[in-house]
């Protein structure tokens, strides 16, 4: 071979070689706390290249400034709003920047960060956390969920003003047990509980707080 053909296909290769590593490795940079995931956000792959997954080819098929590897991912409330890997929870969810309003730096808390290409890697189903308000209430309440009607997933919010053992109990339209999603004893306070629906299908269900002095329960909705 002619040693210059020969250099010069070293040398295309070279550039290829490169195109493909810094196409890897920029875009999980492009996303808010993309570098949890790295390049396992975009490609069945987790190390990146070949076939991408179901965020992955969202994002190559509509929020590159330009397609093909120089393409950047367009971040925004768009890229965010969608369900890419349909586990219920969108993109922006699952990367802890639910509105798509992240240009840069740290956004949401990276340790409840998931992977929105693989629909096994999502948000705890529910989860129970203190509310924002501190104060010590006065009355058990269970309040309206929201959102009413939902879509999987909907926040219930109760207080309980003394430590209770408590449970939190789905039931259907005929009064049939769905699921309990708090059984768990509190210390006085406000919670949250995000709660998703799982494959039920769309009606009325409702919901019902009990502990040893306080009972009552609500009706929501489930539209799919
Ligand atoms: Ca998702
Ligand atoms: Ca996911």
């Amino acid at each position: 071979m002619n040693p210059n053909k020969y250099s010069i296909i070293i040398g295309l290769a070279v550039v290829a070689a490169f195109t493909i590593i810094v196409a890897q490795s920029f875009r999980p940079n492009e996303i808010p706390n993309g570098f949890i995931n790295d390049c396992a956000n975009c490609h069945i792959n987790p190390n990146g290249g070949g076939t991408r997954n179901a965020f992955g080819s969202a994002v190559e098929n509509g929020f590159l400034s330009q397609p093909g590897p120089g393409g950047h991912v367009q971040w925004g409330s768009a890229l965010a709003s969608l369900d890419s890997d349909g586990d219920g929870f969108t993109n922006g969810e699952e990367l802890q920047d639910p509105s798509g309003v992240w240009t840069g730096g740290s956004i949401g808390n990276p340790a409840l960060v998931t992977n929105p290409g693989d629909p096994n890697s999502h948000p705890d189903i529910t989860s129970v956390d203190r509310s924002n308000d501190i104060s010590l209430p006065g009355n058990y309440t269970l309040e309206q969920n929201y959102p009413n009607p939902f879509n999987p997933s909907t926040v219930i919010n109760f207080s309980v003003p003394e430590q209770s053992n408590v449970s939190l109990t789905i039931y259907n339209s005929l009064g049939q047990f769905v699921e309990e999603i708090v059984n768990e004893n509190l210390s006085a306070g406000n919670y949250n509980v995000q709660w998703r629906a799982v494959n039920l299908s769309s009606g009325v269900y409702y919901y019902t707080l009990a502990t040893q002095n306080f009972r009552e329960s609500k009706k929501m909705i489930l539209v799919k």
